[in-house]
């Protein structure tokens, strides 16, 4: 039940059409720090200039902030400060207003505003942090130009960092020194940044395609400087990528990224001073995988892309956010693909859409990739907004082809450089740059939930086949009814027989039904469907085990030989779940020609013979059947293992080997060793324990360790002990790498993990106030299905005391652990009513964050 009272005072629900241009414009402002972690004095000087014909008063957002002191182009004014708003009387149609304001960085837990993080006083604005800062508009579409200057003790913050270019420094007394730094270029506020600490860089340069010379610096505290060079690498790669793909150059003398220790998400991509979450940017082969390694450079581009995606034109109001992310993750991920396997890289993209965003769009906060209400805008930094988002984007180049893509995305630059934009503005540019009608494809923009299609091949009469497609969309919260949506697929049909292609077209199916005449091709053709994922939809069809296993040795689109191979199995294990005789034969039969086939990539082996996720099976049972998936997964994986031992024995072998080298090859041969060796643990193998020792121990990287402690956690083996207090020994000292160890054990297919899990919830290293920390343990914890979802509901129970827990320090973290639970419809009526009671005692708590009441409140509805 919800109750009403317990809600936090009066949540707002903000309306994408009540949009109003603001009151007050601010041209230009000048900040001035006096810094301490015990308490900040920000004194802030705005000009402002009305907006408009109108007479009320400039009001300001304002947070948190003990007022010291206003006036008015010098004269002490009569304001009023109520409900987080400073409300300032202002006659003239422009004026000087000054605020003076304190803040206290130390015991700012929320990690938004000026924080302290190991000793460094660093800031976060994104989405609207700024207003915990000093007094102002906050809200993006107020361009402002920033002259900031900073004082600090000189012993304890040696460095003073913020946007743009450098411009003074110097002494001060009592052994504090001051810098001032000049950003030219008119941003929002939620892109200001500060950083000051005892930092040192590791420094390198770009010189731009114009030839201007930029000055890079990665700055970390002493001890990680020896884990900032793949971070360097990754920065000036995606320089020179973004001026080859897109023209678009830096436009700085200065950049400077910042890693902490303490950060709610990945990174910040504040105007020429990046805020870095450190497991984004530090990295050696003993502490870093090759998956962190990995995000470490896309997560930097990406940060670095929106210099341009973002900063330079940045966001109207923060319905349209994801025309920042979804455009800029698009450009990641299309980064990462020429930095090295395109197809491994689009199936980790597509693996991700499936795991995160499509029990989204399908659970009670599905909302469109431009939503239409929000009460907290950081709830709304979603998959849907980033990854799905990024899917539009993607459709858009695969309908208009990188040539006229490019020339929409030059229009789109030129047209709106300086301005604050909306998702409609990028679509227009699009149209007109690329010359293309995307009046139906804006449904994309506006409606939630992803799309089904249906697929039937079917022979008629002696001469034709024909294609019939289907849609529907389902419904989702707040809307019932949906349209059917323009979706581009591409397909190919290949020859049963001869196995040569017979056709391939991109299809732009956008009405509720349509068919695709063939003409006869003299034998029955295979039908490949949704190649490269042109879609962001579910696609059924009608094809036969046969059929799939024929594409998954044959299919030349290697996105769609991975699908057919993925269908293959998930096929078997639904069938096996819903109790026929589970035939293993086909799939193990795929794996052995994926297995076999010397044409393939070792990294896209490893991911074509995993079975899919517990999760996703779950996702297409009509109630999920936590114990029956694990089960069924695992029987497949040891029929698997079994069958092919003497396989996984050669592929282990062939794979071990070389000294550590971070390169796509060395990628995909730690990747496919591992899956081995995870085989032959399923085989049941005599001696795949004491194999995995061996790697563990004579492993050079983390990549390695890890995979082999992994393995050894799931186990019964009894060398799991020895293996996970050697780890800890080994890595205690070094947070990032303790979170691995917090993270397998939480992962662990073993029976154990609840218990295991509530003990590590008491751990001295486990804290409620690292997010990396809480995610490492509690998060990867509900992503564990069978654990979380233990009949006893005790997983739900110890969700539910976590939220809580750490929604009183930390909102954002909290809100983000409460999707598991709003699954509830997913399951059955017992564990359902487990979950409901627990989201229940969640909202009746008191002093819940408006973060956690818009999560957990919509999530019951
Ligand atoms: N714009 C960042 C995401 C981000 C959002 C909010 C943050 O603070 C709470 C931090 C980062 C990105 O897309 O990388
Ligand atoms: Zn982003």
């Amino acid at each position: 039940m919800l109750d009403a009272q317990n809600a936090p005072a009066a949540p707002i629900t903000i309306r994408r059409e009540d949009y109003r241009p603001p009151d007050w414009q601010v041209p230009e402002i000048a900040l001035d720090f006096d810094l301490g972690a015990e308490r900040t004095r920000v004194r802030s000087t705005l000009e402002v200039r009305r907006n408009g014909v109108h007479d009320r008063p400039l009001v300001l957002d304002a947070e948190a902030l003990i007022i010291v002191g206003v006036t008015v182009d010098g004269s002490p004014v009569d304001y009023s400060y109520e409900g987080d708003l400073l409300t300032v009387p202002l006659a003239a149609a422009s004026a000087t207003v000054e605020t003076v304001v304190d803040l206290a960085p130390r015991t700012n837990t929320q990690l938004m505003g000026l924080y302290e993080s190991g000793g460094i006083l660093c800031s976060q604005c994104e989405a609207q942090g700024f207003r915990r800062i000093t007094p102002f508009p906050d809200r993006p579409d107020v361009l402002t130009r920033y002259r900031v200057r900073m004082t600090a003790d000189r012993a304890d913050y040696p460095i003073l960092l913020s946007n743009g270019d450098p411009v003074g420094s110097g002494e001060s007394e009592d052994g504090r020194h001051w810098a001032e730094w000049n950003d030219p270029f008119p941003k929002p506020c939620y892109l200001f940044a500060l950083v000051a600490g005892d930092l040192v860089a590791n420094r390198d340069s770009f010189v731009t395609r114009s030839g201007r010379k930029v000055d890079l610096g990665i700055w970390v505290r002493e001890p990680d400087l020896a884990k900032t060079d793949h971070a360097m690498t990754a920065l000036k790669a995606s320089m020179k990528w973004d001026e080859d793909v897109y023209g678009r150059e830096y436009d700085l003398a200065v950049f400077n990224i910042v890693a902490v220790s303490d950060f709610n998400f990945g990174a910040m991509e504040n105007k020429g001073l990046n805020v870095f979450n450190s497991r984004y940017i530090l990295a050696d082969a003993d502490t870093a995988t090759d998956t962190d390694f990995d995000g470490i450079a896309g997560v930097v581009a990406h940060e670095y892309f929106h210099n341009w995606s973002g900063n330079r034109i940045t966001c109207r109001d923060w319905f349209q956010l994801s025309l920042k992310e979804g455009f800029t993750v698009f450009r990641d991920q299309q980064f990462s693909a020429d930095m090295g396997s395109a197809a491994v890289k689009r199936i980790e993209d597509v693996r991700m859409l499936r795991a995160a965003q499509f029990p989204e769009d399908a659970g009670p906060l599905a909302h469109p990739v431009r939503p239409e209400s929000y009460i907290e805008i950081s709830n709304f930094y979603t998959a849907t907004v980033y990854s799905k988002g990024a899917e539009l984007i993607r459709m858009m180049h695969t309908m208009l082809g990188a040539e006229r893509f490019r020339a929409g995305t030059d229009l789109y630059f030129d047209r709106h450089d300086g301005e604050a934009a909306t998702c409609e503005d990028f679509v227009r540019a699009m149209e007109e740059g690329g010359g293309i009608d995307l009046s139906g494809f804006r449904l994309w923009y506006s409606q939630a939930g992803t799309p089904r299609v249906r697929a039937a091949l079917a022979r008629s009469g002696e001469e034709r086949f024909i294609l019939q497609l289907s849609q529907d969309v389902p419904p989702s919260p707040g809307q019932p009814e949906k349209q059917p949506m323009p979706i581009p697929l591409k397909i190919a049909l290949f020859g049963e027989k001869s196995g040569t292609k017979l056709d391939e077209r991109l299809v732009l199916f956008d009405g509720p039904a349509h068919e695709i005449v063939f003409d006869a091709f003299g034998e029955r053709p295979i039908l490949s469907i949704n190649r490269d994922f042109s879609a962001p939809v579910v696609v059924e069809t009608d094809r036969t085990i046969a059929d799939l296993a024929f594409l998954s040795a044959r299919d030349d689109n290697p996105f769609a030989r991975y699908e057919a191979t993925q269908q293959l199995m998930l096929d078997t294990l639904l069938s096996a779940i819903a109790g026929s005789e589970a035939d293993h034969a086909p799939v193990i039969e795929a794996v052995r020609e994926t297995l076999a086939d010397p044409a393939l990539d070792p990294a896209f082996v490893a991911e074509a013979v995993l079975p899919p996720s517990e999760a996703f099976v779950g996702d297409h049972m009509a109630i999920v059947d936590p114990e029956a998936v694990r089960a069924a997964r695992e029987e497949l994986r040891s029929a698997i293992g079994r069958a092919l031992e003497a396989q996984w024995r050669a592929a282990y072998s062939a794979n071990s080997a070389n000294r550590f080298e971070y390169s796509p090859a060395g990628k995909g041969q730690r990747r496919l060793r591992t899956v081995a060796l995870n085989y032959l643990m399923a085989a049941g193998a005599a001696d795949a324990p004491a194999l995995a020792m061996r790697q563990y121990g004579e492993a050079d990287n983390m990549t390695d360790r890890q995979g082999a402690l992994a393995a050894l956690v799931s186990s019964d083996a009894p060398e799991r002990h020895g293996a996970l207090a050697a780890f800890y020994d080994r890595y205690r000292g070094d947070p990032l790498v303790l979170d691995k160890w917090f993270t397998v054990q939480a992962l662990s297919t073993r029976d154990d993990v609840l218990d295991a899990v509530e003990a590590l919830a008491s751990h001295p290293d486990f804290t409620l106030s690292n997010p990396n920390r809480m995610r490492s343990l509690v998060g990867a914890f509900a992503a564990n299905q069978r654990a979380f979802h233990d009949p006893s509901g005790r997983g739900y129970a110890f969700l539910a005391d976590m939220i809580l827990a750490v929604d009183r320090l930390n909102p954002q973290t909290a809100a983000r652990l409460v999707p598991p639970l709003g699954r509830w419809r997913r399951f059955d009526p017992a564990r359902a009513a487990r979950m409901k009671s627990a989201l229940e005692r969640i909202v009746a708590s008191p002093g819940l964050s408006k973060d956690v009441f818009e999560q957990v409140s919509k999530s019951l509805i």
